[in-house]
């Protein structure tokens, strides 16, 4: 067996049973697809991951790209390629594709929990799999012509890359000095060094198209100073896509990395080797930070399901490990040296940190997919305007928690599989260390976790006037006030109640802190000492939630009851939202109060103090 345990019922049981997924399939866009057509791409789909796509996951960590100076090229293990192939002969990558593109008429929320399986196994794969779909932003914002070059990055299954970061611009993309100067011809040349470019280069693709953040000479400061630009590494027949000269755009190194190895991280220098660099406008309009979001609000969901997705994977390495070693006597019995041994899923403790395991797993991949709901519904666009609009400020008010809760507490939880192997968790004979390894990136990049925490209150929070928090808390609150469950789990209620206090109390003083920062402007820096804070605390209350609705519905299977597996399954869902309810969503209540206490004290240290 290979090194990835899925969870496919987990991905289904959410899919059909908790957001019913299947009441929108069969329809409009979503036409040729039923909820079989689902299940049926998960189960093929789960088949190539545990397989084949997890395959090379071990040894292209051990093997990792080799870079040519002379030739400014990657050269990826084998091992990792033969995967890759398999997985585009697969078609995969039409996955996440509008029908008008070639997609397999699925919604985002199939999408992702298919996603999730290769994320899980191999996630190096997944993100050289970008072409395609930043092919679609192509697409979707490019001029007549640009939109016939996005389908031959498509047809010709290019690579591509997002590229934003500098040397001196990293969190601050607006402080980029890349800049693009205007030709006779319409094109432009673009000229500076970039850094930390995923995908940079590869040997999978014949051609890499890079979407590039650059400054037009004469524009201001700032990221809407920015424009994108599109730069292939080879020029191309606008035509046939067959391919002409090499454009000016070189990889001028490849980074040593902690982890997820095989996805090359790059320098690219555009402009400085004796070819220009050329690129062209994206649809021929300067709006290059917004065109941008598009690809990032894409790849910051992708983070957020990729580090779930392992995290899942590591948690059931774990269960698998514990459930097998056999130490020391059940603690009734630690003063009888003849007692017999017994697997340690028997102490408290252990069997306290993979319940606390399985929370974050599956409530956050509940998560990431409640998300995706209403990605669902501005995928097929039903109903009203005002609906649409709704959705778009829940999906963009979630995919910070997503991204930053998940990367964080997978982190977190991980280090919780290891600790369950105990020594052997040390070691390279399991996949934990490397799970660690390669999932830490997740808080990192696509803007780390302050910053996500930043988005979420200033943008997704205090701009958007609370409109989309309020729907959530909404139905949070509709949930506490039905009357399912038969009153089963009503200390979980009372307690997930207090919960939503708790983050609305953090809430309410953080924006009092803002508010009072108009009078005392030093104040606004009690919000920037809690708002990781906020963002963690809330996405404990969504995934307390999330969990108590999952259980409701085991519940109602157990009653009309259910037996074998599906018994144990249903049975798991009840302990655990139990489980998180009372041993995590209290610690909302300290947060509160330190939230609700601070003060400036640690702004007035002195650096030299630290
Ligand atoms: C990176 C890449 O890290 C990592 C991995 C790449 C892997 C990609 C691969 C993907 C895989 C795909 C595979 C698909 C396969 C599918 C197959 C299926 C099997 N939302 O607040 P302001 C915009 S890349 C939307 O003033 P500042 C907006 O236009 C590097 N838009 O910002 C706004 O204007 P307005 C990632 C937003 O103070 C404008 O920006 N780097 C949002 O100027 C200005 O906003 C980062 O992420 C938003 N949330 O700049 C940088 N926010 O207000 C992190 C802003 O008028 N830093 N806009 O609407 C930040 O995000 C900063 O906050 C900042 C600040 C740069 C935005
Ligand atoms: P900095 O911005 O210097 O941050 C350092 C620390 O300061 C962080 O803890 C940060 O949270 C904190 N900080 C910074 N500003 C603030 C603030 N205003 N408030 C509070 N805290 C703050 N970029 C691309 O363009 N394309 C890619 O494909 C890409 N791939 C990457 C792959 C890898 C493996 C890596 C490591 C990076 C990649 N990046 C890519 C860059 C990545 O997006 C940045 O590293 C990231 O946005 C953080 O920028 P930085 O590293 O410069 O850190």
């Amino acid at each position: 067996m290979g090194h990835y345990k899925s969870n496919v019922r987990d991905l289904e049981f959410n899919l059909f049973e908790v957001f019913a997924v299947g009441d929108r399939l069969g329809k409009g866009v979503l036409a040729e697809s039923d909820e079989e057509t689902a299940r049926g791409v998960l189960s093929e789909l789960n088949k190539l991951a545990v397989g084949p796509l997890a395959e090379s996951f071990v040894d292209a960590d051990r093997n990792p790209p080799e870079y040519d100076p002379k030739t400014f090229s990657a050269t990826l293990p084998e091992s990792f390629k033969k995967s890759y192939q398999q997985m585009w002969d697969g078609e995969w990558w039409r996955l996440g594709l509008t029908n008008e593109l070639g997609g397999f008429g699925l919604p985002p929320t199939v999408q992702w929990a298919a996603s999730e399986l290769i994320l899980g196994a191999n996630p190096a794969l997944f993100i050289y799999l970008a072409g395609p779909n930043f092919a679609m932003v192509v697409h979707n914002n490019g001029t007549e012509e640009q939109k016939r070059w996005a389908r031959l990055m498509i047809d010709r299954g290019w690579g591509a890359t997002m590229v934003l970061t500098e040397p001196d611009a990293g969190s601050d993309v607006g402080a980029g000095r890349t800049k693009a100067v205007k030709q006779d011809d319409g094109s432009w040349h673009i000229d500076g060094v970039k850094r930390f470019i995923t995908s940079g280069d590869q040997d999978l693709t014949e051609n890499i198209m890079h979407l590039v953040l650059a400054r037009p000479e004469g524009h201001g400061p700032g990221t809407k100073g920015l424009s994108l630009f599109l730069v292939p590494k080879f020029h191309f027949d606008t035509e046939t896509g067959d391919l002409g000269e090499r454009n000016g755009a070189y990889v001028t190194n490849v980074e040593h990395k902690m982890g997820l190895k095989v996805s090359t991280t790059c320098e690219v220098t555009f402009g400085q080797h004796g070819t220009p660099a050329k690129g062209w406008l994206l649809g021929e309009v300067h709006d290059g930070i917004a065109q941008m979001f598009q690809v990032i609000e894409y790849a910051r969901m992708m983070v957020g399901t990729k580090a779930i997705a392992t995290l899942s994977t590591g948690y059931l390495n774990a269960l698998e490990y514990a459930k097998e070693r056999v130490q020391g006597a059940d603690l009734p019995n630690m003063l009888d040296k003849t007692a017999p041994r017994v697997t340690i899923t028997h102490h408290p403790d252990v069997r306290r940190s993979l319940m606390l395991q399985k929370a974050y797993a599956e409530g956050l991949r509940s998560l990431y997919l409640y998300n995706a709901t209403f990605q669902d519904q501005l995928w097929t666009r039903e109903g009203d305007e005002e609906s649409l609009k709704l959705a778009e400020r829940v999906n963009d008010l979630l995919l910070p928690i997503v991204k930053g809760v998940g990367s964080e507490r997978a982190t977190e939880q991980l280090v919780q599989s290891l600790q369950t192997l105990g020594g052997s968790g040390f070691l390279q004979d399991y996949p934990l260390e490397q799970y660690i390894r390669d999932s830490k990136i997740d808080s990192l990049y696509e803007g780390t976790t302050a910053i996500q925490s930043l988005d979420f209150f200033f943008r997704k929070i205090i701009r958007d006037k609370g409109q989309a928090l309020a729907f959530v808390a909404g139905e949070i609150t509709k949930f506490l006030d039905s009357e399912s469950g038969n009153g089963r789990l009503k200390r979980e209620r009372e307690l997930l109640k207090q919960a939503l206090e708790d983050v609305q109390g953090i809430l309410g003083a953080m924006v009092g802190h803002l508010t009072a920062s108009q009078e005392e402007p030093r104040s606004i820096y009690r919000v920037g000492l809690h708002s990781v804070r906020l963002l963690m605390a809330t996405g404990d209350l969504l995934v307390g939630w999330l969990l108590q609705r999952q259980a409701e519905i085991a519940l109602a299977r157990l009653d009309a009851g259910v037996t074998g597996r599906d018994k144990a399954f249903y049975e798991g869902k009840v302990a655990v939202a139990s489980f998180f309810a009372k041993n995590v969503l209290p610690e909302l209540s300290a947060a509160r109060k330190i939230v609700e206490a601070a003060d400036l004290d640690l702004m007035d240290v002195d650096e030299a103090a630290f």
